[in-house]
């Protein structure tokens, strides 16, 4: 576009030089210029065109609902653990943490406390509905995507818990759901295996998680007189409290591996080996 605009100028009849002269001179300047500028401008066209015809428009991207994994399990064996896209079915695309490296991979962390942040746990039941904290760090990645993750497929769950020494334990389940919220996010989970304890699951009925209703502080649905996540400190599954509570800031629970001395704790599901 340069050379061409400049022409005329170039060309402007200045000084003493022969109109004659002048005027041949212009003519093959201007024939270069001009085939000079064609092979530019032809470029540009294509590049436009191309442009057009490509979905320039990132809510028309987005409405290309195939392009992200629906969990964690769908991200290329190989990637690096970090932070990625995925969408899953009938939600909009959310970020999440993906372990890619530990237990064959493919996890999608829903929730990872080291009591090093801000975050108290004491929070209400939208917010643990839409999920709280950084990704990158200490978060609760929402009981509705939770929920709307777990609709998708049959998975299975790993509770990871540092206990007083800061030696990690995990507890596994192989089967782990989350109802909707008219079910008041209750709890579904499979058969236990692991080192930290089976803490979830409890012969007393005034310890058991599996298959309780989510409470928050504003929404009571525990089994107890009082309301537990107001006495403990954070949104869980109670019954009439608590065996097991990694939602809270200073008092970390498992069972009898700790009571409130556990350092940090993490949770990752992935779809079931077996099912
Ligand atoms: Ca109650």
């Amino acid at each position: 576009m340069l050379p061409r605009a400049a022409a005329p100028q170039l060309c402007r009849p200045e000084g003493p030089s022969h109109p004659s002269t002048m005027a041949a001179w212009c003519l093959l300047l201007v024939s270069v210029l001009v085939l000079a500028a064609a092979p530019g401008h032809s470029t540009h066209r294509e590049t436009r065109n191309t442009f057009q015809k490509s979905p320039s428009d990132p809510a028309a991207r987005a409405l290309q609902t195939t392009s992200w994994p629906r969990d964690c399990s769908e991200v290329p064996s190989g990637s690096p653990s970090g932070v990625y896209i995925i969408q899953p079915v009938g939600l909009h695309p959310i970020t999440v943490f993906c372990e890619m490296s530990v237990a064959g991979g493919g996890w999608t962390v829903i929730q990872r406390n080291h009591q090093s942040t801000a975050i108290t746990w004491a929070e209400s039941w939208s917010t643990y509905k839409h999920g709280f904290g950084d990704v990158h760090g200490e978060f609760w990645l929402g009981n509705e995507y939770i929920h709307q993750i777990t609709r998708q497929k049959v998975y299975q769950v790993r509770f990871v818990i540092w206990d007083a020494s800061n030696t990690m334990k995990f507890a596994d389940y192989n089967l782990f759901s989350v109802d909707d919220e008219s079910q008041g996010y209750r709890l579904r989970l499979g058969v236990y295996s692991g080192s930290a304890g089976d803490a979830m699951d409890s012969d007393n009925p005034k310890k058991m998680h599996n298959n309780m209703k989510f409470s928050t502080k504003d929404r009571d649905q525990d089994a107890a007189r009082g309301n537990c996540a107001s006495r403990a400190g954070g949104g869980w599954w109670y019954s009439a409290c608590y065996s097991a509570q990694l939602n809270v800031r200073g008092g970390i629970t498992w069972g009898s591996l700790c009571r409130g001395t556990c350092r940090a704790s993490a949770i990752l599901i992935k779809p079931a080996l077996y099912h």
